[in-house]
């Protein structure tokens, strides 16, 4: 199927989506790390709109935005384990949460992470009313994907691994039992799922570059 080249950065919870769908479906690709400090003449060129990583090149050609190429991968490489059902209404709901949880949830995540005292208290309890559609989703389920892991559990990856160190470093508890039971269910499994959990990057050195940037936030 020609050549494939992810352009990604280590510990990037949105390269990690397109990477364990490539590695789910056995796709080799050759992987260049980008330094998001000094961004290269690659990642400039193949996304000048975002200059954010991930990009994936197949045969030279860009496709940027990682819900965006797992579409594309999920559409070109059409064999082996898919991420989406195959009924067109569940596609277009897992598509639906996916963009929910990065265009909603994830920025009201990091406003309650960046703040502090009462701001943090009102950025979390609109978190916590912005999650608890995804725990209603889930309610019930072992995965968002049913029995496994599809689109809208990768989607959700930042919420689960990522969004529990970035917690642990600011000292905020959001994602909890009594607000989120179902949520919290859900990311016992997925970060316990034999091939997730292999291939989460290491915890302390994300503890480490998730300390660098947010070093100066709300404790
Ligand atoms: N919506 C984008 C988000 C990508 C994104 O935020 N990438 C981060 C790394 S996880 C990045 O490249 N940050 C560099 C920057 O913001 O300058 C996607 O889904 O691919």
């Amino acid at each position: 199927m020609g050549e494939v080249k992810l352009i990604g950065a280590w510990g990037s919870s949105m390269t990690w989506r397109v990477q364990m769908l490539l590695k789910m479906k056995g796709i080799e690709h050759e992987y260049v790390e980008e330094d998001l400090a000094n961004k290269s003449p690659l990642l400039l060129q193949h996304n000048p709109v975002h200059k954010k990583v991930p990009v994936l090149l197949h045969n030279g050609k860009a496709i940027a935005e990682s819900l965006v190429i797992i579409q594309y991968i999920e559409e070109t490489w059409e064999n082996g384990p898919s991420l989406l059902p195959k009924n067109p209404y569940d596609r277009a709901v897992a598509r639906f949460w996916a963009k929910y949880f990065d265009e909603t949830c994830i920025p009201a995540m990091l406003k309650a992470s960046k703040t502090a005292g009462e701001e943090r208290e009102k950025a979390k309890e609109e978190a916590i009313e912005l999650l608890k559609f995804l725990d209603n989703e889930v309610k019930g389920k072992k995965f968002f994907g049913g029995d496994t892991i599809g689109l809208v559990d990768i989607a959700l990856s930042f919420g689960s691994y990522w969004f529990d160190i970035i917690s642990e470093i600011v000292g905020l508890e959001l994602i909890t039992k009594d607000k989120l039971p179902n949520l919290c269910q859900w990311i016992d499994e997925f970060v316990n799922h034999s091939f997730v959990k292999e291939n989460l990057p290491d915890r302390g050195r994300l503890t480490q570059i998730f300390t660098m940037f947010l070093g100066s936030a709300a404790k």
